[in-house]
């Protein structure tokens, strides 16, 4: 945990359709015509045009919560006891005084949701992308939902790279994995898809090089954000720097994000 708080960007992925497992456990729990959400907690939201899926902890347990009267959001409940405290929930019904009271409907692990198809803000690939397995994921961090963008996270790229290799082994199908990379900013010195430059030129091979990994994460943000110009959206044509506000803004404005500190 840092000194200053980080201000993250939690973007709404809305469920399109359930994995089986976890259509199984929500049946009956949550009115017809709900609207069921995903949230990722991001730090580039400029990149969200490159979003191939959504990872979550296969071993975290995550809670659906009640936020309006037709809003249900999926976090961890350390993310929604943070949110409770931000204005995300309703003021007046949802109150509680301790982590334990939060109105979660269901809860639900990590591996039962793998596979749900969810529609992700911005994306390329607008009939939706699909909730993934990622070890690494930390259940005492953001939301311990993390949308992928392969593009630009050496994390991302090298997980979707593993999750296609051994698809059988994760359960999934292998075109879950494999949906398109589109480069969303060039910078001078890794091309226009910087985390495929970089995982393949430090000769990452897994998720578990985790040391590699995060001297590449360090580079690709760097670079990114210093040196970057903007390949697609909106704010096509300038810099990272002065594009991340407005995109970061402009999903606020249309309902499809909010600000989620911690
Ligand atoms: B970022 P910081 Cl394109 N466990 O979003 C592991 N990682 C998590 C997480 C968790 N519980 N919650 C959020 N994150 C990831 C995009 C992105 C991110 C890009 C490039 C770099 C990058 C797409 N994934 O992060 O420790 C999320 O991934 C590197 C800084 O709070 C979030 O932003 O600084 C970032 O880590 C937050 O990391």
């Amino acid at each position: 945990e840092g000194v200053a708080p980080q201000d993250y960007t939690a973007l709404k992925l809305k469920v399109k359709e359930w994995a089986s497992k976890a259509a199984e456990k929500i049946k009956g729990k949550i009115p017809e015509g709900a609207n069921v959400y995903f949230i990722p907690a991001t730090l580039r939201p400029e990149t969200m045009y490159g979003q191939t899926c959504c990872f979550v902890g296969p071993k975290i347990n995550y809670g659906v919560f009640k936020v309006s009267e037709n809003e249900y959001y999926v976090v961890t409940k350390r993310a929604a006891w943070n949110m409770a405290f931000q204005g995300t929930f309703f003021k007046s019904d949802n109150f509680a005084r301790n982590a334990s009271e939060l109105p979660a409907v269901l809860e639900l692990l990590g591996s039962e949701v793998v596979g749900t198809l969810v529609i992700a803000p911005l994306s390329i690939h607008k009939q939706g992308v699909r909730i993934l397995p990622m070890d690494s994921v930390l259940p005492s961090k953001g939301t311990g939902v993390v949308t992928s963008v392969p593009s630009d996270s050496p994390d991302d790229y090298a997980t979707v790279t593993d999750l296609a290799k051994k698809a059988e082994y994760y359960g999934i199908r292998k075109e879950w994995a494999e949906l398109e990379i589109p480069p969303i900013i060039e910078t001078p010195s890794y091309g226009n898809i910087t985390a495929k430059f970089l995982v393949e030129k430090m000769k990452i091979n897994s998720p578990k090089d985790v040391k590699q990994l995060a001297e590449a994460k360090d580079l690709a943000y760097k670079e990114g954000y210093y040196k970057g110009t903007m390949l697609i959206g909106d704010f096509k044509g300038q810099p990272v720097e002065v594009a991340k506000p407005k995109v970061r803004e402009a999903l606020i404005k249309s309902g499809e994000a909010f600000e989620y500190a911690e």
